[in-house]
């Protein structure tokens, strides 16, 4: 049979791949919650200087929390979550305003 001359290549035999075992760090989120002494635009500066979001985001934020009493502003690793959210309440503090935020890991 002229088949019988064909020679076949070999497949390189294909190695299982293995998946490097590190565990992604888990992310916090940083939560708005609402009250009813800090202005708005206070808020929305908050959001601007320290989540650097823009107008348009920042003002979402706010309007959600402010309707809701609560909004995820964004998720972050444990320290980077905690520092901002210590920033930002802070940055009420400071003008006399009861301004919070807090964090919590992600699920
Ligand atoms: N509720 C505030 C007001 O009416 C505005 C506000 C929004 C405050 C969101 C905090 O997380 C907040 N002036």
């Amino acid at each position: 049979m002229p088949d019988d001359d064909v020679v076949t290549k070999p497949r390189a035999k294909v190695r299982p791949k293995i998946e490097p075992k590190v565990d992604r760090p888990r992310l916090h989120k940083v939560i708005l919650i609402n009250d009813d002494f800090t202005p708005r635009d206070f808020v929305v500066m908050v959001l601007k200087a320290v989540f650097r979001t823009t107008a348009d985001q920042a003002y979402r934020i706010m309007i959600t929390a402010h309707k809701k009493g609560v909004c995820v502003v964004a998720v972050y690793t444990k320290d980077i979550a905690d520092t901002k959210a210590t920033e930002a309440t802070d940055l009420g503090k400071r003008a006399g305003f009861p301004l919070m935020f807090t964090t919590e890991p992600e699920e």
